[in-house]
């Protein structure tokens, strides 16, 4: 297949470019280095060094004698998605390139307006494209499920049926998101239902649960090939972090009591996902939604399963919680249809987080530690960030290069 990855120099986008190459698709990237623009804003830098994207294809080709196509460009400029789809004319066009940490979308009113208008304007303009070049083109879309929040009920997969007054419809499951970000993902799942309703398009919504991991089988083949690891209070996920606080010798900061639960996925498992999404397209005129996660586990069980395997001594502190979140909730979230097609979970286990503390141990000097406590807080409308991160960097909000 021809499958185009957009935000493909990201965490996830990059290992899952490798992985579908390495699987003989015809592979193409985009991203506009706007990830590499917040870390300039942030002034932290990912934990395992990256090169640059045409040091990453690059390799590639010498590695596997594969090409993967660039394109350098935001998906917020109409004219170019119109002529890169036009260009490369894939048969699915994979969606990674959007602002993703919930932190900096609520660290101001810039911000937030940043993150919404980055990630609905990108889509539109992907929606846009797809419909008016080959309506046939099948849209694989990360979406979350921070979409759902945590509703008292079951969460199903997209789509529930209600029974109301006597009558029945099936209806796109009720959201209600935690952050600006998330908020801009239940966005994007309105606009391409009503995509897949107006113009057939056919649209597969991936609502992933927290990605950890640091590498694949193909990013582990050469250090050129790295992905992105990130540990500071805003774009750090709470594994990666709570693995990284560990070898550091900080405590394990867990938000509020962490009785907060949440799915989680291994990036391995991400990439294969998107290989199946792909390989399985929906049909013309569905929005099919998967929930792309493979267990579900409370913060404090996830602190204290790293705390338990590192072998050295570890502490976990509950900390105010700096977000606005329910703690003690319920939660049930199916995620059969993925495993259905044919995924084969890799779970958290004692190798893969023993691989975890090798991978930080060896880049530990990288930490700043000053950026590993949360700064952002939802209640505020504006939080600073800690000031000589501000005053170093000349990056604007939305930070591109
Ligand atoms: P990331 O920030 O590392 O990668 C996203 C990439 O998209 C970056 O390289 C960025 O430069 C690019 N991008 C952003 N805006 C763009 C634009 N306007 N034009 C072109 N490129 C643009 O994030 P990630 O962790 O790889 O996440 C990828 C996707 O998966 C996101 O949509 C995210 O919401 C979703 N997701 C991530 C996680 C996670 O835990 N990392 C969990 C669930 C869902
Ligand atoms: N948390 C802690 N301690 C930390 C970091 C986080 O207790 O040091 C808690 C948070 O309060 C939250 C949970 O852990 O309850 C998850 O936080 P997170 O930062 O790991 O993840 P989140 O903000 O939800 O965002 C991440 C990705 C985002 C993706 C989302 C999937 O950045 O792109 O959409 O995970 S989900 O959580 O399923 O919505």
């Amino acid at each position: 297949m021809q499958i185009l990855v957009l935000g493909g120099d990201g965490y996830l986008g990059w290992p899952t470019a490798l992985h579908l190459s390495a699987l003989g698709h015809e592979v193409a990237v985009n991203d506009n280095f706007a990830r590499r623009g917040y870390d300039e804003e942030m002034g932290v830098e990912s934990l395992v060094p990256i090169a640059t994207l045409d040091e990453r294809v690059a390799t590639w080709a010498e590695i596997s004698g594969k090409e993967i196509k660039t394109y350098v460009g935001d998906l917020c400029d109409a004219a170019f998605v119109h002529q890169m789809v036009a260009d490369f004319r894939p048969d699915t066009i994979v969606h990674f390139g959007e602002q993703r940490a919930a932190p900096y979308s609520m660290i101001s009113q810039a911000h937030a307006v940043y993150t919404q208008t980055n990630n609905v304007v990108g889509t539109l303009n992907v929606m846009y494209a797809i419909a008016d070049i080959d309506r046939d083109i099948h849209l694989v879309k990360l979406g979350t499920m921070g979409e759902y929040g945590t509703p008292n009920i079951d969460i199903e997969e997209g789509w529930i049926t209600i029974e109301h007054n006597g009558r029945s419809d099936r209806v796109m499951y009720p959201k209600r998101p935690g952050s600006f970000y998330h908020l801009s993902k239940v966005h994007d799942s309105h606009n391409i239902e009503f995509g897949c309703r107006i113009w057939g398009l056919r649209a597969t919504d991936l609502n992933q649960g927290v990605v950890y991991g640091a590498d694949t089988e193909q990013t582990k083949l050469d250090a050129r090939l790295a992905t992105r690891f990130d540990y500071d209070g805003v774009f750090g996920t709470v594994l990666n972090r709570m693995v990284i606080q560990a070898v550091l010798g900080h405590p394990l900061t867990v938000y509020g009591n962490g009785s907060q639960t949440r799915g989680l996925i291994n990036v391995v498992d991400t990439a294969e996902c998107i290989r199946i999404a792909s390989e399985n397209p929906a049909e013309p005129g569905e929005f099919r939604v998967f929930n792309q996660f493979t267990e579900q586990m409370s913060v404090r069980q996830i602190a204290e399963t790293i705390a338990a395997e590192y072998p050295g001594e570890c502490t976990i502190e509950e900390l105010d919680n700096p977000r606005v979140e329910a703690e003690n909730h319920y939660y049930n979230a199916k995620h059969t249809a993925l495993v259905d097609l044919g995924l084969v979970p890799t779970l958290l286990s004692t190798t893969l987080i023993d691989h975890l503390f090798d991978v930080v141990e060896r880049h530990k000097d990288r930490v700043d530690l000053g950026a590993v406590m949360p700064t952002v807080r939802w209640s505020e409308t504006s939080s600073e960030l800690p000031t000589a991160r501000l005053l170093s960097t000349q990056a604007g909000v939305g930070g591109g290069p």
